[in-house]
């Protein structure tokens, strides 16, 4: 005897509940199919269509967007408080970059440098990115995702784990030799700007961004008192910020990486951000691992060059 059932499927979506609908965005989205890793990792879609892996593994929790392969959320169980900063009034909509997290800045940072018209920080933060891979790798969860943005051919790893790690590989896909600029711009998540101290950069020179000045190396940790803009141009491979409020330090552990920028927009710049609140600078700073402005990437036909950073998190109670 067959036996049929009939699915109950409405008409139009409207007669499903918020969790009919929200069930339905992750059971039927292909990706869990293809790269779902039991509990570990999930993908769901928001409702305004962005692909979001959620990491629930034994180690850390953790989101990542397709758009933009943006990192957006990280926080390792050992740690009490989210590692990484992201604005409550962020905007999760299409071709809009996410607040907060690891916006990827690509093939230029800041503002384009002949044409206006093109968006702050390049095109890979706004780009929807192919999902490669996915694997679980010693409890660590690894996505691999791709962008092809000619001349460039992007792999980009991200692996949540203990730590988080990300790692940016470009390859020149063209006959001729190609330039680039990069910043994984890091926003980290802070007790209280003002008691945070970021140490590393001591011997560095930098730009400063609002003036337009250079900078010999200050020889001190900094401090944030005021908005903060600052291209500190040489290598820097271990920055810690010490959190007294979170009781913890966070080490950012780079490679391939000649230029640091450091920001904190402060009052004024955060009251005109529309995707990010007024008081949100007292929780936040950025420190971005970069190569940019006469750190730019000069890179030939075929060849390749990578940047990596590893983000983690001890406990200030530590003596050593
Ligand atoms: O990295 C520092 C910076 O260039 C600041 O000048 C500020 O503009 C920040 O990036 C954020 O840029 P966005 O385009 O994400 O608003």
């Amino acid at each position: 005897m067959a036996i049929s059932f009939r699915l109950f499927v409405p008409r139009n979506t409207s007669q499903l509940t918020p969790l009919q609908k929200k069930h339905r965005r992750t059971m039927s989205n292909p990706w869990n199919a293809r790269f779902g890793l039991g509990h570990s990792l999930r993908f769901d879609e928001t409702e305004s269509g962005l692909v979001v892996g959620r990491i629930e593994s034994d180690l850390c929790t953790g989101r990542v967007f397709l758009q933009g392969a943006h990192i957006a959320e990280f926080q390792p169980f050992h740690s009490e408080h989210p590692v990484l900063f992201l604005s409550s009034q962020s905007l999760f909509a299409r071709e809009k970059a996410i607040r907060g997290g690891v916006p990827i800045c690509f093939p230029w940072f800041g503002a384009h440098p002949m044409d206006a018209g093109q968006p702050a920080h390049g095109l890979a933060r706004i780009r929807n990115w192919e999902l490669l891979e996915t694997r679980i790798e010693s409890g660590d969860i690894v996505l691999r995702m791709g962008l092809d943005l000619p001349p460039f051919a992007i792999r980009y790893s991200v692996r949540f784990g203990k730590s988080l790690r990300y790692c940016f590989e470009v390859t020149n896909r063209s006959s001729s030799q190609q330039t680039f600029e990069l910043a994984l711009h890091t926003y980290l998540r802070l007790g209280d700007v003002h008691r945070a101290v970021v140490m590393g950069l001591e011997q560095v020179p930098f730009l400063d961004q609002l003036t337009g000045q250079v900078h010999s190396a200050r020889g001190i940790p900094i401090r944030f008192t005021e908005e903060t803009d600052r291209i500190y141009q040489g290598a820097a491979k271990m920055i810690v910020v010490e959190d007294p409020v979170y009781r913890r330090r966070v080490m950012l552990q780079s490679s391939d990486s000649q230029s640091t920028i450091v920001w904190n927009p402060w009052i004024a710049k955060s009251k005109r951000m529309a995707d990010f609140g007024d008081d949100e600078y007292l929780t936040m700073c950025c420190i971005e691992t970069a190569n940019v402005r006469e750190n730019r990437i000069e890179i030939g036909p075929e060849a390749n060059h990578s940047t990596m950073v590893e983000v983690s998190v001890e406990s200030m109670e530590k003596t050593t």
